[in-house]
């Protein structure tokens, strides 16, 4: 179960997710992407993208048929769901205002969900401005938080926990020029006893290191690694230095 895991996590220990982008994954090469993946010990797999024009179970089946990694759902939409994968975050979008990304599309999703025998982690997902505007920003049609305003997105994350919502995900969106800055992190870390999850333009050893610093239990990497495998080993190993 991956939201036990997650829980175990906070304040003692980090992970680190890679985010596949299925329309980005080449058959040819996904095998030995997965075996660096298992060689530096990645805990997650990430899956999800704002476009669909891949087959996500396709891809999903071909990621377990070469690794136990377990892999988590990230979707940009109910074409992303699949009953292969181990668990979905079922993302509310608390930081925008679109009733569509709050509860429109769970309700199209929940009858597939409750069949498909997944781990359901509800999620609050925190759109934050990474610099520039980003496909998550414009596909859901919402604006992120600003990045000055740590107040702001401190008591969005308050009102997802006490929504019941069960992990706090803050996004700089794919490819941002800025990640999340440490001082919105870290009063969120500590005011609140859910798992954090920061992702987004992470793509240095000094951004992985400032997010588990400033509180993160999970940071995910998707860009840097799809651009450069051989970063994977040079991020994991600043969570390898927390952890031990
Ligand atoms: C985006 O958090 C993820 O939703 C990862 O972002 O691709 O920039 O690493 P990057």
């Amino acid at each position: 179960m991956i939201l036990p895991y997650l829980n175990s996590l906070k304040g003692k220990k980090k992970a680190f997710a890679w985010l596949i982008d299925p329309d980005k994954s080449n058959d040819d090469h996904i095998k030995s992407q997965l075996t660096v993946a298992d060689d530096n010990g990645v805990d997650l797999i990430f899956v999800g993208g704002s476009l669909t024009f891949k087959q996500v179970d396709h891809v999903i089946m071909q990621i377990k048929s070469f690794t136990k990694i377990p892999v988590v759902l990230f979707p940009g939409s109910p074409l992303q769901l699949s009953s292969a994968a181990d668990a979905v975050l079922l993302l509310s979008l608390i930081s925008g205002r679109n009733a569509e990304y709050l509860i429109g599309n769970h309700v199209i999703a929940a009858p597939f969900l409750k069949e498909s025998g997944l781990e359901i982690i509800p999620t609050g997902y925190m759109l934050i401005h990474g610099g520039q505007q980003t496909s998550v920003s414009y596909m859901s049609n919402t604006q992120p938080i600003p990045s000055d305003k740590p107040d702001i997105a401190l008591a969005t994350a308050m009102a997802g926990e006490m929504l019941g919502l069960k992990t706090i995900y803050l996004d700089a969106g794919s490819g941002a020029l800025n990640p999340v800055p440490m001082n919105m992190i870290t009063p969120i870390a500590s005011a609140i006893d859910l798992p954090v999850i920061i992702g987004g333009g992470i793509r240095t050893s000094d951004d992985i290191r400032n997010a588990y610093t400033a509180g993160a239990d999970v940071v995910v990497v998707g860009n840097a690694i799809e651009n450069s495998l051989t970063r994977l080993a040079e991020l994991i190993v600043e969570r390898d230095r927390f952890n031990t």
